[in-house]
């Protein structure tokens, strides 16, 4: 008697950082953005989420672990949704090309994912955790798909996460077509194109924060004037912009650019009715301490050093060329020694170059 094949596979995906931010939805169950973002994944190895993902007929449920626990998949769910969409992709191009193909898409599914990273650090797991999500299922399912068909399916998930299904310097485009189909991730550069890049997480809080980023960005998009300006008369040059800078390496055009888009990107939360803080009295010290910095080296006829950037909540990411990084984080961690309830930590350094 010979024993049934086990269908399993593993994969995971990092996290990402925006220097361009996504805030808006123009389609809400499809997650259709109201512009472009592109973000940065550095040090890969560190900061990820692995998914393992086993199909089998004996299962009865589609089921999800994270982190051990189990998490309820409901009905019209974004978890639903993203499993539905792998198995139809199974089907559509690998069971109805070949018939000889064992039926996967029929099978229920039995999901385990796991962070690498402490939930300390203050970053979303939604991005990483999506994307590693639909990369093992597309490996369970031997899927003839590149991470930018994946990502059409990850950015259903989180829209975030489209951009974890590459490392490196990565756009998520917004498209154009209602249907969503051209509303996805490519790879601008990968992290080896400019090694000497490296990022700084500093944890100023990890409380979860008071408003999730899904309402939050309704809200503005609702009700912030700013928000239509960034639209139209920002994002666009700020996408060719800093694509170009990445390109051609240059750290001043780069450092520039991210910092006045964490700010607009805030300045439109603050735009909001009624108005969104994320961060706060010590996040603003560590953008002054910065600027600061910055100011000196301008003076000296040295350029920017270091460019900071904030999502939905107060922690830093403060990126730094390698020459440079040391003295950053010495710089940081001298002005805000690790105080209880304030500056918790420099999490780590995080390099671009390779090991
Ligand atoms: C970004 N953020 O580009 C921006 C910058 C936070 C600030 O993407 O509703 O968790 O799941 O699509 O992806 C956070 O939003 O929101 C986010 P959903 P998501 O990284």
């Amino acid at each position: 008697m010979s024993s049934a094949p086990i269908y399993e596979a593993t994969a995971s995906a990092p996290v990402n950082i925006a220097v361009i931010k996504y805030w808006g939805k123009r389609d809400t169950k499809l997650i259709l953005p109201t512009n472009s973002s592109l973000s940065v994944t550095l040090d890969q190895d560190h900061l990820r989420s692995t998914t393992t993902s086993r199909a089998d007929p004996s299962f009865e449920a589609d089921r999800l672990w994270l982190n051990g626990k189990e998490d309820q998949i409901t009905a019209g769910s974004r978890l639903e949704t993203c499993i539905k969409e792998m198995k139809r992709l199974r089907k559509e191009t690998v069971e109805d090309v070949d018939a000889s193909a064992p039926k996967l898409s029929t099978y229920k599914v039995h999901i385990a994912s796991y962070n690498n990273f402490p939930t300390a650090a203050g970053l979303a797991s939604s991005a990483s955790g999506f994307a590693a999500l639909v990369a093992s299922l597309a490996h369970l399912y031997a899927l003839p798909a590149s991470p930018s068909t994946l990502s059409l399916i990850a950015r259903q998930g989180s829209g975030s996460a489209c951009r974890s299904l590459f490392g490196g310097f990565v756009a998520w485009q917004m498209g154009s077509d209602p249907s969503g189909s051209d509303s996805l991730a490519v790879e601008v550069a990968p992290q080896s194109h400019w090694p000497q890049m490296h990022a700084l997480i500093c944890v100023v809080n990890d409380a979860k924060k008071g408003t999730s980023s899904t309402s939050g960005m309704q809200r503005t998009v609702e009700t912030s004037p700013l928000l239509q300006h960034r639209i139209a008369h920002v994002v666009p040059a700020r996408m060719a912009d800093i694509s170009t800078a990445i390109l051609a390496r240059d750290f001043d055009a780069f450092a520039r650019i991210t910092m006045a888009d964490s700010n607009q990107f805030h300045a439109v939360a603050l735009d909001t009715e009624p108005p969104i803080f994320y961060m706060n009295d010590v996040s603003r010290a560590i953008i002054a301490l910065v600027v600061e910095y910055n100011r000196i080296s301008l003076a000296q006829g040295k350029g920017y050093k270091a460019a900071y950037t904030y999502d939905a909540g107060p922690n830093a990411v403060i990126y730094a060329l390698e020459e440079n990084v040391r003295e950053v984080a010495q710089l940081i961690l001298s002005y805000f020694p690790q105080t209880p309830g304030e500056f918790k930590d420099v999490l780590g350094i995080f390099s671009g170059a390779a090991d």
